[in-house]
């Protein structure tokens, strides 16, 4: 089920989304009368990391298959089919939103996430128990998204042939310690540094995410991965400072109460049971 990328305005646009209700999310759920407006955002036209609209001359996507260094499969076990125009249909149903929106790619669009962790710590430094709980509780690097205001992991797309693992440790070198603006000398050190940490990380969560920008035909995927550091000694040295896509930057204690993008709040989740920390 998805829920963020339902109702009100498409992210970015005054299209206002067709309305659907819990019941005909599922396509296995047949709905004649379903006509939702569609919407390409004109930011998409002629770049580079975006697909041409799908009537295009010579355009013939490779749907369910890598094709060259573009990544048309899903992550999700059961793929995506595609509706009666040939477009790829949203693995978990309908938005009320046909065409791309805001997204470069039909299908899958294939994103990575970072949840760095530490221990939260208490005033003689040995781990700080809560209280409702009894249990250590985790802290995590969360960014502050410039386009919605929302708190979220400092992730982001996957470039066309690149890594899924270089793509993680740039987007956080990106968000989370500005990478962009820094020396050529001194982005050579942060690499470093992100690459001692990011070493050892652990697979958290690989498939759909519930973005708000997704439509019918077009919606996110990541995978995400936990950076832990028991110590703090590694991470606490991260010069946290908000970069590119990112307004602000911060350690975020980690409960149910935690608000996030998307459906990161999830993937948080995930990680407070990997650990047996507070939830
Ligand atoms: C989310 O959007 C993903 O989980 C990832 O955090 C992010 C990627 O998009 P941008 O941050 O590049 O906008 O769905
Ligand atoms: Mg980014
Ligand atoms: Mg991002």
């Amino acid at each position: 089920m998805h829920f963020k990328c339902r109702g009100g305005k498409y992210p970015g646009s005054e299209v206002e989304r067709a309305a659907v209700p819990d019941d005909k999310v599922p396509w296995s759920v047949t709905w004649p009368e379903y006509a939702p407006p569609v919407y390409s955002s004109p930011v998409l036209a002629g770049k580079p990391w975006a697909d041409p609209e799908l009537s295009e001359a010579g355009f013939s996507p490779r749907w369910n298959q890598l094709e060259g260094g573009v990544d048309r499969r899903s992550r999700q076990p059961e793929g995506y089919s595609l509706d009666a125009a040939g477009a790829p249909l949203n693995p978990v149903g309908r938005t009320g939103l046909r065409g791309r929106g805001l997204l470069g790619r039909w299908g899958p669009n294939h994103a990575a996430d970072p949840l760095v962790t530490r221990w939260r710590r208490g005033a003689d430094g040995g781990r700080w128990l809560h209280p409702a709980s009894g249990r250590p509780q985790l802290q995590l690097v969360t960014i502050q998204r410039r386009d919605c205001g929302q708190w979220a992991l400092p992730g982001g797309m996957v470039d066309a042939g690149e890594r899924v693992s270089a793509a993680v440790q740039r987007e956080f070198r990106e968000e989370a310690l500005n990478a962009l603006e820094a020396s050529p000398e001194r982005r050579r050190e942060l690499e470093c540094q992100v690459a001692a940490v990011f070493a050892a990380g652990k697979p958290v969560y690989q498939g759909y995410v519930d973005d708000p920008r997704n439509t019918d035909n077009a919606w996110m995927e990541t995978e995400a991965f936990n950076f832990h550091d028991e110590t703090g000694e590694a991470v606490g040295a991260f010069p946290l400072q908000a970069g590119d896509d990112a307004g602000a930057v911060r350690w975020t204690d980690v409960s149910a109460e935690t608000e996030l993008y998307a459906s990161h709040a999830a993937m948080v989740r995930g990680v407070a049971e990997m650990h047996g920390a507070h939830w």
